[in-house]
Order: C-alpha cells, then sequence, then structure tokens
C-alpha cells in the first residue's frame, strides 16, 4: 500500500545517532509562552488555581528534560540510541538546521557508530531534510516525522489509522513536491503528465488521490460516529475528559477510576483512539469518562487538525481533568504546554480540575512545593489512591443535572422504579406504610423527575442539595 511505502518508520530496532538542538532565540519564546499561560489560567478553574509558576527552570535542567524526552520518543518508536548530541546555538542555521560544523561531527559519529539512523529533535525544512540527507549513508527523521511514526505504531481503529496515514501523507507532500521539481527540471520540458513524467510526480499524483479518498473515509467514519453520538445523547450523560501531557498516566487513571481494560504502556502516545467509559460518582450521577491522547509539545499543526475527532469528546466535555506528572522535573512547562492547546481547541473555558498524578513518586520533602490539595488533587492512579477525593470534586463540579431531594410513595409492585431509585439516587429514608413505600431519595434531578407522579404530597420535598 501506498502509505506503507510512503511511511517513514524505518525506525524498527534501528540504531540511532539522536541530535538534540536548542535555539536560545526560542527559549525566549518559550518563557514568553509559560507567561502567557499563568495569564491565560482563567477564572473558570474549578479549583481556583492561583499557584504562581516558579521562576523557569534554569535552560540547562531544561535542555536535559527535553533530551530525555526525545529519547524516550525514539525508544518509543524502537530505536536503538547510539550516541546523543547536543547543539545550542542563537538561532538555526537555514541550510543544515545546526551548522557545518555540527553536521561535520554528526557525519563522524555516524560513520563510527555505524548507525543506520539521525534523529533529530527539531522539525526540518524540506531543503535542510536534503541538504543533511546529501551528507549522510543513512535516513534522517525530525521530529514530526518521528512523532507521526510513533502514532502510526499505535493507531488501532480504522479511524485512528485513517487519521495518521492523512497526516503522513500531508507531511510528506511538500517534501515530495520540492524534490519533484528539482527532478522534473531534469526531465527537461517532457511534460507533467503521460508516460514523460518522473517517478515523484507519479508519487505526488498518487498522494493526492490517496489523500483525497482518506478524506471520504474518514468523513463516512465521523458521520457514523455522530449518530451514535446523537443516539447517546437522547439520554444526557455528561461527558468528563481526561487531557494531559503524553505520559502523564492518564490511561492508567483511567483505568482506576473506571475498573476498564484500556491499553496502559510505558511507551509514550499508547493511547490514540479515544476511549469512553460510564462510570457512577458518589451521588449516583453517572458520567461518561474519556481518555484522550497525550499532548506534547510541538505537535505538528497537522496532527492537531487530523486528530480532531480524537479531541471532540474534548470539545463537548462538561469538565477536563488535567492531569499531570507530579514527579516530573518539567510539570509546570508541561502544563502550559497542555494549556496552549487546550487554548488552540477553544475549550480553555470550561472547567478544569487539576490532578497531580504519581504522587507516590514525590519525595516527602519535594510536597511543598507542589500546588496544595485545594488547588490540585494528589492521586496515584497506580497504587489508585486519591480517587474518592477526584470523584467528589467531579460530583462538586457537575452542573447539568443537579442533584435534588424528592420523597415518594408508590406501591411496592413498582418493583422497576424502586429498583431504578435505589441504583441511581442515594435512599436517605425508606418505610414502609401497608402495600406502599414511602422512600426519600437524594439524586439527580433527571432520575426523580421521571417519577414525579409518585410524589409523596404530603411531605413534598424538592431542593438543590450541596454536594
Ligand atoms: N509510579 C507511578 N507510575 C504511574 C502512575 N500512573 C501512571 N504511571 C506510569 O506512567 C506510565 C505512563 O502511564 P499511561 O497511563 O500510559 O500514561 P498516558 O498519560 O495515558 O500516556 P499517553 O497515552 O501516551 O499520553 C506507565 O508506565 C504507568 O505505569 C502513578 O500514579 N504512579
Ligand atoms: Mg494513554
Amino acid at each position: 500500500m501506498l502509505a506503507r511505502e510512503l511511511r517513514t518508520s524505518q525506525t524498527q530496532q534501528e540504531l540511532a545517532v539522536i541530535v538534540v538542538v536548542e535555539f536560545t532565540g526560542e527559549m525566549r519564546k518559550r518563557q514568553q509562552l509559560t507567561a502567557a499561560a499563568r495569564l491565560a489560567r482563567t477564572a473558570a478553574a474549578v479549583t481556583a488555581g492561583d499557584e504562581d509558576l516558579p521562576n523557569h527552570a534554569s535552560s540547562t535542567l531544561d535542555l536535559d528534560a527535553s533530551r530525555a524526552e526525545f529519547e524516550e520518543l525514539a525508544r518509543s518508536a524502537g530505536a536503538t540510541i547510539a550516541a546523543t548530541l547536543v547543539q545550542r546555538r542563537q538561532k538555526p542555521d537555514p541550510s543544515s538546521l545546526v551548522g557545518q560544523g555540527k553536521l561535520d561531527e554528526i557525519v563522524e559519529v555516524v560513520a563510527s557508530t555505524n548507525a543506520s539512523l539521525v534523529l533529530f529533535d527539531h522539525d526540518l525544512s524540506p531543503s535542510q531534510l536534503r541538504n543533511i540527507e546529501a551528507r549522510l549513508p543513512c535516513h534522517v527523521i525530525d521530529r514530526s516525522q518521528l512523532i507521526l511514526d510513533i502514532f502510526a505504531r499505535h493507531a488501532k481503529t480504522s479511524e485512528g489509522q485513517l487519521q495518521v496515514e492523512l497526516a503522513q501523507l500531508q507531511y510528506q507532500l511538500p517534501r515530495l513536491a520540492g524534490r519533484g521539481r528539482a527532478m522534473s527540471q531534469l526531465g527537461g520540458g517532457i511534460g507533467t503528465r503521460g508516460p514523460g513524467e518522473t517517478q515523484l510526480e507519479t508519487d505526488r499524483r498518487k498522494i493526492n488521490l490517496r489523500i483525497d479518498h482518506i478524506k471520504n473515509q474518514l468523513d463516512n467514519v465521523r458521520r457514523i460516529r455522530h449518530q451514535q453520538r446523537q443516539r447517546r445523547e437522547a439520554v444526557p450523560v455528561p461527558v468528563v475528559a481526561l487531557v494531559g501531557y503524553t505520559n502523564a498516566g492518564k490511561s492508567t487513571l483511567f483505568n482506576a477510576l473506571t475498573e476498564a481494560g484500556v491499553l496502559e504502556s510505558a511507551r509514550m502516545f499508547a493511547t490514540l483512539d479515544p476511549k469512553l467509559r460510564q462510570l457512577q460518582l458518589p451521588s449516583r450521577r453517572k458520567i461518561l469518562l474519556s481518555d484522550t491522547v497525550g499532548f506534547i509539545r510541538n505537535l505538528p499543526p497537522t496532527l492537531v487538525t487530523s486528530f480532531r475527532a480524537t479531541l471532540e469528546e474534548v470539545e463537548r466535555a462538561e469538565i477536563l481533568l488535567h492531569v499531570q506528572d507530579a514527579a516530573s522535573p518539567i510539570r509546570e512547562e508541561q502544563k502550559a504546554q497542555v494549556e496552549k492547546v487546550l487554548a488552540e481547541l477553544a475549550v480553555s473555558a470550561k472547567p478544569v480540575i487539576q490532578v497531580l498524578n504519581k504522587i507516590d513518586l514525590v519525595p516527602a520533602q519535594d510536597l511543598a512545593h507542589l500546588p496544595s490539595e485545594r488547588e490540585a488533587i494528589p492521586v496515584s492512579g497506580l497504587h489508585r489512591t486519591g480517587l474518592e477525593q477526584l470523584l467528589l470534586a467531579i460530583d462538586a463540579a457537575l452542573v447539568v443535572d443537579p442533584l435534588v431531594e424528592l420523597s415518594f410513595r408508590l406501591p411496592q409492585s413498582e418493583g422497576a422504579i424502586l429498583a431504578s431509585l435505589e441504583g441511581g439516587a442515594i435512599i436517605e429514608e425508606k418505610r414502609f406504610e401497608g402495600n406502599l413505600v414511602f422512600l426519600r431519595a437524594r439524586g439527580p434531578q433527571s432520575l426523580l423527575n421521571r417519577y414525579r407522579r409518585f410524589r409523596a404530597k404530603d411531605n413534598e420535598r424538592l431542593r438543590m442539595v450541596r454536594t
């Protein structure tokens, strides 16, 4: 299949040289971003998280952390790391990104380690990619291509696979187009179609056809999803979406909360397709909990678009749980990155519950540096601690279908209704009066309203209940 040929997944079990680059000019931009994130902390934040961001971590720590993150990405893609080279410069070199001196060094290291792959922790323009490849006997893959490759490995449903393929093709196209132009000049006026066209131009046309085909298929898949959703919304169950940086522990927490068997993995991006499970809160109200794909800094824009379906649940969620890795040295930066993506999705006005996951990994003396329990709920998805407080916080934040208290008097023969009330509400009081049952129930308005015809008129109580 065309996508298989084009897919950049040459990375299986490959020996890779990693090149981590940091441009001091770009760092300044990142600091501005962190400052912007502080401003963006909206009044809507349920936990009123107003903790001050600490001064931006020193840039050395920054570089170490992003190097470790990229190495983990490379391993997720199946690469074995032969060597890591670090380059810091003021701004990117237009023709080779890293500059001639560094490129010479990369060539040497590739030769001495026999690496079959060079991975750049930065995107390369089509011409940079060509220039670097011209100097090397092996494949060169940039950051976006690597992330796409990992996405491709983890896409499980046909929708996910289509989305990844679309993103890969869209990423390939300009790179191929650049080379295609050069080739057609060599071809010399033979024309752009027909038997005389170059292989790359044929490829480009095939890619465009394939892109159109995938878009059609995706439209169909989405239409079906939309119909399923409408059916689901006939019985309104609010959606609560887990969001967060990749590897923060969203799927682990999702599992812990729902006991559902969703794939957990130490590899990054283990979740690519939306996961949705129903769950009952302490108030007996039901929610749909949605697990999502992890966010990462510099997510390729084509991916953000292609993964819209994954993030659709985020867009329609009533509450977001922002899961953070409390033990990560760059937690604040990861948080800012996630908030940036949320802002792009125009969902930053939604209530957000901040969750500090992996609290079990935080040494006691460091706990004081984290936001207080009032601002962010400490949990361990792995050890299943703090879950009760988290469920209570979700309950408190839920405004649709508020909790009400109502008394009923109904015949004992109405077994189905009794079971429905006892299953869906908290029974505060229950007594038998001959053939009748008196019940005082606290639960979701939608449920209690359904049986209003059995309201106990003599002792009527209908009031909002604080959760
Ligand atoms: N110690 C500890 N490890 C955890 C905890 N929660 C998750 N982990 C580990 O962190 C790793 C990543 O967990 P996942 O649940 O796959 O993370 P995720 O956020 O879903 O990752 P993506 O789907 O890739 O974005 C796994 O190795 C988990 O076992 C926790 O509370 N404590
Ligand atoms: Mg996951």
